[in-house]
C-alpha cells in the first residue's frame, strides 16, 4: 500500500525562538507528519507553498516545546504539614533525620496503589502540559524497595502513554536511605545494584538512573557503585549533587559521563572545570532554592565563562519544590539566578533536552528536522514569558505535529 501523504501544516509571522536565541525577523514554519520540515523567514514563503499546507496558526512567539529535565511528579500523600515546621525555623535537613522529608513520602507511596498514585499524579502533569511541557523527566525514588520502585516506574510510562507528552523515565533508588536498612546503607546499596537497577532494565521501564548525593542520603563512593551497575547495565546516568553541601559528587558524576548534574548550588571551581570536561549539562532548579529559602546560590557566572550549558527544571516534588509551573521557572531562573530570560528559555528547551540525552535529533530546538513539538505564545516577545508569571498564554500545544491544546486560527 503506498504511504499515506503527511499532511503539511503552517504557521506563519511567528516570533521564533529556535531554542538557542530569537530570529531577527518574523518567520514561517512548517510540519509535515511529526517533524519541522521548513524553518524561513516569512519573505521567502511563497504563495505555491503556503497553498499547499493546512494554516494553523499565525502571529504570536513560538518557542519549542517546554521540556522539564527533572521531576519528582509521582508520589504519595502531602507535605503541608513539614512546610509550616520550616516555616518555624526547623531545616529541611532536620526534619529529615527525624524521619520526615522524603521518608513521609515514602511512606505514602508505598501505600498508594498504582492507580491512586496514576491519579494524584495526573492532573499534575496536566498542569506543566498547560503551561507548554511537552517533554517530561520523572523520577523514581519513594518508593525504595525493587516493587515500589518499579511500582512508580510504570506510573510513569503510564503517563506517557495516556497523555500526549513525551516521558522519560528515571530511576531514583539512591534517594533515601529507607528505614529497615537504617544503620546498613551499603546493603541497601547493594539492592539498588543488584536488584533494583536489573529489574528495572529488564522490564524496560528505567531510560537513566539517577542518585542523591548528599550527607542526609548517599556518600561519593557509593553513588559511584550505582554508576558502576548503571554502566553495566547499559543506562546512563546523572546525579543530585552539592545541593546542601559539597561532596565532590559532581566531578565524580562527570568523571562517568554524566547527563547532567542537578542543584549544584555548592558546586567549586574544580567541578565546574570537571562538568565542562565531560559535557555534563549543568541543572539548575531555581523552585527548590526558591523553597527552602536557600541563599548559596550555583556558580552560574562561573558556569557561563566556561560554555557548560544550563538547563533549568520545576524539580516538581512533595518537598523541596511543590511547584508544577514551568513559566514560574523562567522567571525564578532570572530572579534568583540571574539568568538572561534567553538563557532560562534555552534552559527549559535545547539544554534541557540535552539533559536528557534526546538532543541527537534536535529535541527541544526549532529546526528542520526536529520533532514538532511546539508552543505557540500570546506574547509579543519570549522574554515575556520569563518576565511575568502569568499562567494562561499558551495559545496552542503542538504534540509530535497534532494540536493538542488551543484552536487551530484560519
Ligand atoms: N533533592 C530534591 O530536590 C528532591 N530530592 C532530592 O534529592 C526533593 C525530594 C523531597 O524533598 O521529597
Ligand atoms: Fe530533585
Amino acid at each position: 500500500m503506498p504511504a499515506q501523504p503527511q499532511p503539511r501544516r503552517l504557521w506563519r509571522d511567528v516570533t521564533l525562538f529556535d531554542g538557542h536565541d530569537t530570529l531577527p525577523e518574523p518567520m514561517a514554519v512548517v510540519v509535515a507528519g511529526a517533524t519541522i520540515e521548513r524553518v524561513i523567514p516569512m519573505r521567502e514563503l511563497d504563495r505555491a507553498e503556503a497553498e499547499a499546507c493546512e494554516a494553523l496558526g499565525q502571529g504570536g512567539v513560538m518557542t519549542p516545546g517546554l521540556v522539564d529535565c527533572h521531576t519528582h511528579l509521582v508520589f504519595g500523600g502531602s507535605r503541608a504539614e513539614e512546610f509550616e515546621k520550616r516555616l518555624e525555623g526547623v531545616s529541611y535537613e532536620e526534619i529529615a533525620r527525624q524521619g520526615g522529608g522524603i521518608l513521609s513520602t515514602v511512606r505514602a507511596t508505598r501505600t498508594a496503589s498504582e492507580d491512586d498514585l496514576f491519579r494524584l499524579a495526573r492532573p499534575r502533569l496536566e498542569a506543566l502540559m498547560r503551561e507548554g511541557v511537552t517533554t517530561v523527566e520523572i523520577k523514581s525514588g519513594y518508593g525504595l524497595t525493587v516493587a515500589d520502585e518499579l511500582k512508580m516506574l510504570r506510573v510513569a510510562r503510564g503517563l506517557g502513554a495516556a497523555l500526549p507528552v513525551r516521558v522519560v523515565t528515571t530511576l531514583l533508588g539512591a534517594h533515601a536511605l529507607p528505614p529497615e536498612f537504617k544503620d546498613d546503607s551499603d546493603a541497601y546499596i547493594d539492592l539498588v545494584c543488584r536488584e533494583m537497577i536489573p529489574a528495572a532494565v529488564e522490564q524496560g521501564l528505567a531510560d537513566a538512573v539517577d542518585v542523591f548525593c548528599e550527607k542526609i542520603a548517599f556518600s561519593v563512593a557509593q553513588c559511584e557503585r550505582v554508576f558502576a551497575a548503571a554502566e553495566a547495565h547499559g543506562l546512563p546516568v546523572k546525579a543530585h549533587a552539592e545541593q546542601l553541601s559539597n561532596l565532590g559528587g559532581s566531578a565524580m558524576a562527570a568523571r562517568h559521563g554524566a547527563l547532567s548534574v542537578d542543584h549544584i548550588e555548592h558546586l567549586d571551581e574544580a567541578g565546574v572545570a570537571a562538568l565542562r570536561e565531560a559535557g555534563s549539562i549543568a541543572v539548575l532548579l531555581p523552585g527548590a532554592f526558591h523553597t527552602l529559602r536557600d541563599t548559596q546560590l550555583p556558580p552560574i557566572a562561573a558556569l557561563r565563562e566556561v560554555g557548560v550549558p544550563m538547563a533549568v527544571a520545576t524539580d516538581a516534588n512533595p518537598g523541596s519544590s511543590p511547584l508544577f509551573m514551568p513559566t514560574l521557572m523562567l522567571n525564578l531562573a532570572c530572579t534568583l539566578f540571574r539568568l538572561t530570560p534567553r538563557e532560562a528559555l534555552a534552559g527549559m528547551t535545547a539544554h534541557g533536552a540535552r539533559a536528557l540525552g534526546l538532543h541527537d535529533r534536535s529535541l527541544g530546538r526549532i529546526v528542520e528536522g526536529a520533532p514538532a513539538d511546539l508552543c505557540l505564545w500570546d506574547v509579543e516577545t519570549p522574554a515575556e514569558l520569563a518576565y511575568a508569571v502569568q499562567p494562561g498564554r499558551l495559545r496552542q500545544r503542538i504534540f509530535k505535529g497534532e494540536l493538542s491544546h488551543g484552536q487551530i486560527q484560519h
